[in-house]
């Protein structure tokens, strides 16, 4: 028997399945579904951003992964296999928030965690009597070592996920990881999340990233996972609080770990937005400062941002731009505030009669497709391209990459920046907006 395994590609604006020779960030969740997968089956995985779909494939069973607006194309593949007469599975983050909509296109749905109910979907298969929808809650992450192998003929980067936690104890409302775990968090055993990273290193990486929501939940475990990465003599990234700021011994045992860069979810550089978003315990004023002490430390600082929550003004957004610029962000990213059909968020603003673009599929995080408080959807929509145009000017890229005093300590780093800017800048510049890549 085989199975395929598919990462859909979202539609870019030419509605066409976004394309490219190289994808960097590849997720975990086909190479961990194949991993899940018993002996007996065969397994391909197709990533679609890099190579096309075998629609002539002699797979049994196709399983489709979801993400963000890129759920249009699941869909659409699904109804395409369908018509194949393949049997269609579908799962993924998108495809669990909104379960109702998305069992109208396939066989079969996992809302959540492939992990407790795989292997009964596959049997059920086998017997014939597949059920139309999967979800069990996860008792405890202890996944399998991932399939990374069935990884090495396509063209990724020269780093591989790893992950250490999933799910979030925090409640940030438009966050589609709360919306899915509620609260619940879990945490693999270090010696579980060290097995993988020296799998990754057999492969030949020097690098990872490593996956959690909340690295910093537990520092005593972030201690020792450190202590133990240390000695793999690797580099590494991931995602972070920039609460890790006040905590100087574990933010030097990151560093000394081999991490190299962390990204931070700022969101905004307003109090007033973050307390509307349920981010009430992040204080901007504290930014800078907390920013320069990671710095600091070794550790380059890439963040993530949205734009449109309630306490944004014009203003407010426009000058985001100098506090990246200021505040010598690497690579920054930013995201228009989107109600995520699933999301409290959405479901607040639904209920507020906010909601202005009723094609949830469009939902790309580039164009505003609700009502903000202090400004109109189209001036929204506009002052995010303008912020994004103005972080990735010229005079801006160089004072965050080459124009820095730390230039000369680590200068294949920041030239390896200036070429992500540059990269992001050519695809601003076409009004894309570098969230994949
Ligand atoms: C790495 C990553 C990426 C990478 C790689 C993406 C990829 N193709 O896999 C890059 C940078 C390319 C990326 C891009 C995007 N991402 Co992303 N990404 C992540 C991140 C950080 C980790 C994903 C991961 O590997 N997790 C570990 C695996 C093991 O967990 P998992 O994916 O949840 O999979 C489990 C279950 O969901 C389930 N499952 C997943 N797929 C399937 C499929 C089947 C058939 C079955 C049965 C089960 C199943 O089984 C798995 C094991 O239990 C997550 C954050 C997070 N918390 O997960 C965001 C996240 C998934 N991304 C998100 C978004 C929005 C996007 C973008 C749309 C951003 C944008 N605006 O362009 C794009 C879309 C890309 C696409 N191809 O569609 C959102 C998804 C929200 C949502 N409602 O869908 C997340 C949750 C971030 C967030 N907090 O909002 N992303």
């Amino acid at each position: 028997m085989k199975l395929l395994l598919i990462q859909p590609s979202p539609y870019g604006c030419k509605g066409m399945p976004i394309k490219k020779k190289k994808l960097y960030f590849v997720g975990l969740a086909l190479p961990l579904l194949a991993a899940l997968t018993p002996k007996e089956w065969e397994v391909e995985i197709c990533i679609e951003t890099l190579e096309d779909v075998p629609f002539d494939t002699d797979a049994d069973l196709i399983a489709l992964s979801s993400m963000g607006h890129g759920v249009l194309r699941s869909i659409d593949l699904a109804q395409k296999f369908k018509s194949l007469g393949k049997t269609v599975i579908m799962g993924g983050y998108m495809v669990s928030l909104m379960p109702e909509e998305a069992s109208l296109y396939c066989d079969a749905l996992v809302v959540g965690d492939a992990e407790p109910v795989w292997s009964k979907l596959l049997d059920d298969y086998k017997n014939n009597c597949l059920q139309p929808v999967y979800h069990e809650m996860l008792q405890d992450l202890d996944p399998p070592l991932p399939r990374y192998d069935l990884l090495l003929s396509k063209n990724i980067g020269d780093f591989l996920p790893v992950q250490a936690g999933r799910g979030c104890p925090k409640s940030c409302s438009f966050c589609s990881v709360h919306c899915l775990y509620r609260n619940r968090y879990f945490r693999r055993p270090v010696q579980s999340v060290i097995r993988d990273i020296k799998a990754v290193k057999d492969l030949g990486f020097t690098k990872f990233l490593l996956l959690d929501d909340n690295i910093l939940a537990n520092t005593s475990y972030l201690f020792e996972l450190c202590s133990e990465i240390k000695k793999l003599d690797m580099v590494w990234y991931s995602q972070c609080s920039i609460e890790i700021a006040r905590h100087k011994k574990l933010l030097a045992a990151v560093a000394d770990s081999g991490c190299r860069v962390l990204s931070f979810g700022l969101e905004s550089i307003s109090r007033k937005s973050l307390a509307a978003m349920g981010k009430e315990w992040s204080n901007p004023v504290e930014y800078p400062q907390l920013i320069r002490t990671i710095q600091d430390s070794g550790i380059d600082v890439s963040t993530e941002m949205v734009v449109g929550a309630d306490g944004d003004t014009l203003s407010s957004i426009a000058h985001t731009a100098a506090f990246i610029r200021d505040n010598k962000i690497v690579v920054p990213r930013f995201y228009i505030l989107t109600p995520i059909p699933g999301t409290d968020f959405y479901n607040q603003l639904l209920h507020e009669s906010r909601i202005c673009n009723d094609d949830i599929y469009s939902y790309n995080g580039a164009e505003a497709v609700h009502i903000p408080k202090n400004m109109t959807p189209q001036e929204l929509t506009d002052a995010y391209w303008q912020l994004y145009r103005r972080v990735f000017s010229i005079p801006s890229i160089l004072a965050r990459t080459l124009f820095r005093k730390e230039f000369w300590k680590r200068p294949k780093d920041f030239l390896l920046y200036l070429v992500v800017n540059l990269y992001y800048r050519h695809h601003i510049n076409r009004k894309i907006p570098p969230n994949i890549y």
